[in-house]
């Protein structure tokens, strides 16, 4: 990795504001601050990792707790009736920040397909 921090080891590392809803000692989550749904959520690990692709065996427990904490805070949303959870990945999947990160959207009926 470049020495250059991304906008999201900023957000962990308090350089940069951000409206935090939830952390602990893996992970953070925050409000996005383009959100396309009444609920637009970022769960990010605070380790450095750049995507999905980057991930190895080794990370298998941080991978379930990223996940189990996105359906805890669904929960704790109040997003009862359903909820997405997206993972974009690289130039090609839409992935514009490299850090890792899985975006909780919810509040209102989405479509399928996405665009
Ligand atoms: P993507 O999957 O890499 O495209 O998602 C990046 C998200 O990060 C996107 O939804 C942005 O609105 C969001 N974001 C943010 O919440 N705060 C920021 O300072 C920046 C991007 I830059």
């Amino acid at each position: 990795m470049s020495g250059e921090k991304t906008i999201f080891k900023k957000i962990i590392d308090r350089e940069i504001p951000a409206n935090i809803i939830y952390e602990d000692e893996l992970c953070l989550a925050f409000n996005d601050v383009n959100p396309q749904a009444p609920v637009h959520v970022l769960v990010i690990p605070k380790q450095e990792i750049p995507s999905l692709a980057h991930l190895k065996d080794s990370d298998q427990e941080l991978v379930g707790h990223l996940l189990l904490t996105v359906g805890k805070l669904a929960k704790t949303l109040g997003l009862d009736s359903g909820y997405r959870t997206i993972v974009n990945t690289g130039k090609e999947g839409g992935q514009t920040v490299d850090h890792l990160h899985l975006h909780l959207l919810g509040g209102r009926s989405l479509q399928w397909p996405p665009g």
